[in-house]
């Protein structure tokens, strides 16, 4: 399993709004992984339509892109084995009211349509919203993972 697997994960409005930034990226960082590139942002209709794109037919598809361009997000990329797979874990059940406790939704959230937080669902849906929401590339640097891997 690669050491440098990437993963989207996205702080939705309510979650900046509710002061949750540093709490979720605490959890991150202190099981291992690196924030390979993070920013804050107002999100553009076009964007959240086509980060979304898969749940277009879905009645409660225009209320969530509503939701998601109602106020800044914070757009991270994490980088760490079995980042995605675990990077969900961490995420929590889409629906909070299902989420483990001790997970962040389970954690902070109880409505599905303000569970604070997204996570990429597998390795290649991670790609493409890593390619979509830093369009630019990220950043070259390089994680010292010493302490962390074998
Ligand atoms: P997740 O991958 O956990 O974010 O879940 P989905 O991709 O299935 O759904 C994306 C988002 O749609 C959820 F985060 C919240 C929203 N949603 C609803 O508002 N209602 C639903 O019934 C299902 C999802």
């Amino acid at each position: 399993m690669a050491n440098n697997e990437q993963t989207f994960i996205m702080i939705k409005p309510d979650g900046v709004a509710r002061g949750l930034v540093g709490e979720i990226i605490k959890r991150f960082e202190a099981k291992g992984y690196y924030l390979r590139a993070l920013k804050m942002m107002n999100v553009p209709k076009e964007l959240a339509e086509e980060h979304y794109v898969d749940l277009a037919s879905k009645p409660f598809y225009p209320g969530l892109v509503n939701y998601i361009v109602s106020g800044p997000v914070v757009a991270t990329v994490w980088e760490g084995k079995g980042v995605v797979v675990t990077g969900r874990k961490l995420v929590g059940a889409t629906n909070p009211l299902a989420s483990e406790p001790g997970s962040i939704r389970g954690d902070y959230a109880i409505d599905v349509g303000r569970n604070i937080i997204h996570g990429s669902d597998a390795v290649e849906s991670a790609k493409r919203e890593i390619a979509l929401w830093f369009p630019d590339g990220l950043a070259d640097n390089k994680p010292s993972t010493q302490w962390i891997y074998e």
